[in-house]
């Protein structure tokens, strides 16, 4: 010590040390569980730590079932984005207990009240992002009118909905669109899905407006839903607790598709989901109906099935005035690579399903990967100037096993151009399809960004590369001449509750004054 005193200086350094080093433990801790300084979080600081960290929930569906077949009479089931997943530079959260994965919900009806425990189970397979989706469900009490969720420190009111009643065979549930021009393979995708028999659920968060204009209109001639997608927000809480522009999946593309199927458990025979450019043509039976039946028949009890996707490009005019969809059918040239397929499910026997399939198999069931037929993957689309007039017969184009199969007969391409000609007719969409964009730019800043910052490190197998594919992963540098219809809603701040505190939106709309972004 005595050294010490004779040497102020190396004191000064030794305390400034100490100083640092207990500042940066500090710093360390505060940041791995999210806490800010705000006397609301001093006083729960011991229910914090207890949970490890401070748990935000996002719902993003919420359907009451006055009666449901397979969950059960008067059951809710709830679909949430939740920040689970801990920083992974900060691994000292692991060291405390895990998080308590059990709701309490509470349901009233006119007459009387309960509370139910629910646990909650992951839809999201892996841990890339700190956001990920989980599914919940309980059976409550008939008649329900209020919903809450109780916390240790009080109570939250929820909404809710009804799912679908409406019979349907088949529902295709298409993934969030964001930035979309591609109108001309949403009018291929939707006259398809017509003429074998499905209805077309799509999830919008913005697209060119000409191109929402004609969304709405087929919409209203009753061929398709769009279903506005809104972002997952957590008001007033800090990024490092949940950060929901760069830590949820794909706009949060999972729990769209678990939102699809819950939507339409009680309604639909079958339920698949697809990307707009994806395009599945029934082929060992005239609907789609009958070939998911013929191929599910006989088989062990399914949850679902998996169809591969093999890839195709396609050639479309750029200008509306002269597309058709027969040419751009006879456009299609197989490029023999196939891709990560989708699944079909019977709605029955699915609650949950994550991208491309759910994470596991549920008890007593079992999948099946189809080889009778294949999705055609739109994967490259050129516009162009001049498209060559096929002769008099329309060409089919040719399945993908070097066979002479073809993915569509001749009659039937006939009867979706004709399909086509009389929507183009109607005065409405006759003035919209003069609008449609002639010339694409989001779609390339979409296709580069995703290759640059995910695809070339997913598939050269660089894993520990992937940063989590967030909402803002790409950025949209907005042209001048383009303009987007975005959706919108609003989403508002919370008490905070432990262990967890619930948020959701209300009043989603579609609105012109946000411009072309993906979330
Ligand atoms: C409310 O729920 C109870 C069951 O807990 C039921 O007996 C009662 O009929 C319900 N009230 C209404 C108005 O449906
Ligand atoms: C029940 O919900 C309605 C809105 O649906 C609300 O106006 C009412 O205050 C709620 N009642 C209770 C007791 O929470
Ligand atoms: C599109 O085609 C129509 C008819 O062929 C033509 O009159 C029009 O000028 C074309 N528009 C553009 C932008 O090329
Ligand atoms: C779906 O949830 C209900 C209610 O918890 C359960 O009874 C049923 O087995 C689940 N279905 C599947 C396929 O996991
Ligand atoms: C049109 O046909 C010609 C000759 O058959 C061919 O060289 C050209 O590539 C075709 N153009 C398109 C856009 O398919
Ligand atoms: C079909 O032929 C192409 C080459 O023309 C080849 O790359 C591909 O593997 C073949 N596919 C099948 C299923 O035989
Ligand atoms: C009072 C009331 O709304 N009763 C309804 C409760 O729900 C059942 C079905 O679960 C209906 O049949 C009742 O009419």
């Amino acid at each position: 010590m005595r050294s010490f005193y004779r040497r102020p200086k190396i004191v000064f350094v030794f305390v400034f040390l100490v100083l640092f080093v207990v500042w940066l433990f500090v710093t360390i801790i505060e940041f791995s569980f999210g806490l800010t300084v705000t006397t609301d979080d001093l006083i729960a600081t011991g229910k914090t730590l207890r949970n490890g960290r401070q748990l935000k929930a996002f719902i993003t569906s919420s359907y009451y079932y006055p009666t449901s077949e397979s969950l059960g009479d008067n059951a809710i089931a709830l679909v949430m984005s939740i920040n689970l997943v801990s920083n992974p530079v900060l691994k000292l959260a692991h060291f405390f207990s895990p998080d308590s994965s059990e709701l309490v919900i509470m349901a009233k009806n006119a007459t009387s009240s309960v509370i139910m425990k629910a646990s909650y189970v992951r839809v999201t397979p892996h841990e890339a992002c700190q956001i990920i989706t989980v599914f919940a469900t309980a059976q409550l009490i008939p008649n329900v009118t209020n919903i809450s969720m109780l916390g240790d420190n009080g109570v939250a009111e929820i909404p809710f909905t009804s799912p679908s009643y409406t019979k349907r065979d088949v529902v295709v549930c298409t993934s969030p669109l964001y930035v979309s021009e591609q109108w001309q393979n949403f009018l291929l995708a939707v006259h398809i899905y017509r003429k074998f028999g499905a209805h077309m659920n799509l999830y919008l968060i913005s697209s060119v407006t000409s191109f929402y204009e004609l969304m709405k209109e087929y919409e209203r001639e009753g061929y398709m839903t769009v279903q506005p997608w809104v972002n997952v927000d957590f008001p007033g809480v800090p990024k490092t607790t949940a950060d929901p522009y760069n830590q949820i999946e794909f706009r949060n593309q999972a729990a769209s598709q678990t939102d699809c199927l819950l939507q339409f458990k009680e309604s639909a025979r079958f339920v698949t989901f697809l990307d707009l450019d994806d395009v599945l043509i029934p082929k060992i039976a005239p609907t789609y109906a009958e070939e998911f039946q013929r191929i599910m028949d006989g088989k062990k009890k399914l949850a679902y099935i998996f169809y591969h996707k093999e890839n195709y490009d396609a050639v479309v005019a750029r200008n509306s005035s002269r597309f058709s969809l027969r040419k751009m059918f006879g456009s299609l040239e197989c490029k023999h690579k196939r891709e990560t397929g989708k699944i079909v499910v019977d709605p029955r026997n699915l609650n949950y399903t994550w991208i491309h399939y759910p994470p596991d198999l549920p008890n007593g069931f079992e999948k099946y990967e189809v080889t009778e037929n294949v999705i055609t993957h739109l994967k490259t689309i050129v516009w162009t100037d001049e498209q060559n007039e096929s002769g008099e017969a329309p060409i089919e184009p040719l399945y993908f096993d070097n066979s002479t199969a073809k993915i569509i007969a001749s009659k039937d391409i006939l009867n979706i151009e004709k399909d086509l000609r009389r929507m183009i007719r109607k005065p409405r969409i006759r003035k919209i399809f003069s609008k449609l964009p002639n010339m694409h730019y989001y779609t390339d800043l979409v296709v580069n960004c995703y290759n640059d910052r995910y695809y070339q490190y997913h598939y050269s197998g660089r894993i520990a590369n992937i940063k989590c594919p967030g909402p803002q992963l790409c950025e949209f540098v907005q042209h001048p001449k383009i303009k987007c219809t975005h959706v919108t809603a609003t989403h508002t701040p919370m008490e905070t509750l432990y262990p967890i505190t619930y948020y959701y939106a209300t009043n989603a709309h579609f609105t012109g004054d946000i411009g072309c972004y993906a979330h």
